[in-house]
């Protein structure tokens, strides 16, 4: 086993690793920018060392210092968390060369995963269910047009390098394709410096529905259920919970099963999700694979009591997964509540937590780095806390979560909370009647 993990984050995610870390006996490295001096990362890790100024290109995405730091701390892996390095092929193959272990995905896995246009082709192959749509990438406006009309409108022109959104187009009709195509293109290049782009039929009102997996080095891939994530807005997810309002035990299977052809198809090691898309008619699509820990793994954690982090440590180490699926013996909903002001368009709201008080109680679980006095600084991603309630049913779950809403108070500085605590009362949401689309026409009061 690891002796000495070195944290490659900051915030909630470097806090919650290094928590699974101490339960296992394990010592701690967490690195710090110069704004993060005062974090409790630095200060619950066995040893802290600062990385750079505050800019991420210069501290948490610095490559060199980070494997400066490993190797004069004498530590024996890297967890790099979500985000920054999480799924960087470079820096997991320089972890290799220097002989630490990435706790994360194979330079291999993040590279055949990380295209989605080849991703999509692999899944194909695997007998995964896709998007009908272009082989590959598009060569020329033409083809587009003509893979169009065959597959019929409305289509959706994606970036292969995308993700989040960008280099994005929906297409209603043939006169409307070749300004979105040059649109998308100029938009994927300037993001990505990479304009591949390819095609499939658009998917009108879908859910997005991800299946946790585990899989470790001896080539057993077992699945670990899903999570509903269509509450979104711009593409950053606001609720995700299990079990999906949507699913059935037979999609479920169906759709576990496909995850773990996914999964199989290029030798998975370590936690992943797998992202489709649900149609109303419960058709469901594989959209992208992530090969990091999830912001939303708590979620899954407490529907099937199980430590996903711990199971990233075990995989990494050698040792063999239980083999067996895991399905939801409880219901569990995440808000993750952003330091942002949902009445002046998301901006984002940091600064000083003059007063703070975090709910508790049964079945209440909060994933956090924020403190009374913490200064949240702007370099940064806006989510301060992670609000996880668990119980028997989602109607229990709604109104835990309400109750915890109401009981969050954090002053000095604008949430997402007033928005969250409005959705727990709408009748839609209560219903489970919602896709991807539900944010768009939500009017906040
Ligand atoms: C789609 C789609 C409809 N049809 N693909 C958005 C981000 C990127 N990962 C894929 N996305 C979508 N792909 C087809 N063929 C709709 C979306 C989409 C979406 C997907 C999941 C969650 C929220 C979304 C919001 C807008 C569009």
């Amino acid at each position: 086993m690891f002796k000495k993990i070195l944290i490659a984050n900051r915030g909630e995610i470097a806090l919650r690793i290094i928590r699974t870390c101490k339960e296992m006996g394990i010592k701690t490295v967490a690195v710090y920018s110069t704004v993060d001096k005062d974090s409790l990362h630095v200060r619950f890790a066995d040893e802290a060392v600062c990385i750079g100024p505050p800019a991420s290109s210069q501290s948490y995405l610095s490559m060199h210092n980070l494997l400066s730091v490993a190797e004069i701390t004498n530590a024996d892996a890297i967890h790099p968390g979500y985000g920054f390095l999480s799924e960087n092929a470079e820096f997991s193959e320089l972890c290799r060369i220097h002989n630490i272990k990435f706790i994360g995905a194979s330079p291999e896995m993040i590279n055949a995963m990380g295209d989605k246009s080849n991703a999509k082709e692999t899944m194909k192959k695997a007998g995964v269910p896709i998007v009908p749509g272009s082989d590959g990438l598009l060569h020329d406006i033409k083809e587009g047009i003509k893979i169009s009309k065959k597959i019929g409108y409305p289509v959706i022109l994606k970036s292969t390098a995308g993700g989040g959104g960008r280099g994005m187009r929906i297409v209603w009709k043939d006169d409307e394709f070749e300004a979105a195509f040059n649109s998308a293109q100029t938009e994927a290049k300037a993001a990505f410096g990479n304009d591949g782009m390819y095609l499939e039929k658009y998917i009108e009102e879908p859910r997005h529905i991800e299946i946790q997996i585990a899989g470790d080095q001896y080539g057993k891939v077992c699945h670990l259920s899903e999570r509903d994530c269509s509450i979104q807005r711009r593409h950053q997810k606001l609720i995700e919970e299990c079990p999906s309002p949507f699913m059935t035990d037979e999609l479920r299977e169906k759709m576990g099963e496909a995850a773990i052809k996914a999964a199989s198809s290029i030798s998975y090691e370590g936690v992943g999700t797998i992202e489709f898309l649900v149609d109303k008619h419960r058709n469901f699509y594989f959209m992208e694979m992530n090969t990091r820990i999830q912001v939303e793994h708590p979620v899954t954690e407490e529907v099937i009591n199980y430590d996903l982090i711990k199971e990233q440590i075990l995989i990494a180490a050698g040792v063999p997964i239980s083999g067996k699926n895991h399905y939801p013996k409880m219901h569990c909903i995440e808000c993750r509540i952003n330091a942002e002001d949902p009445y002046k368009n998301f901006a984002p709201n940091p600064g000083k937590i003059t007063s703070l008080h975090i709910p508790g109680g049964h079945g209440i679980r909060v994933d956090t780095h924020i403190y009374a006095g913490y200064v949240i600084p702007p370099n940064y991603d806006s989510m301060i806390a992670k609000l996880i309630v668990v119980h028997q049913t989602r109607e229990e779950c709604i109104v835990k979560m309400k109750r915890a809403l109401e009981e969050f108070i954090i002053e000095g500085v604008k949430t997402t909370i007033p928005l969250q605590l409005q959705l727990m009362q709408n009748e839609d949401f209560i219903n489970g009647n919602f896709t991807t689309k539900f944010m768009e026409s939500f009017v906040i009061k």
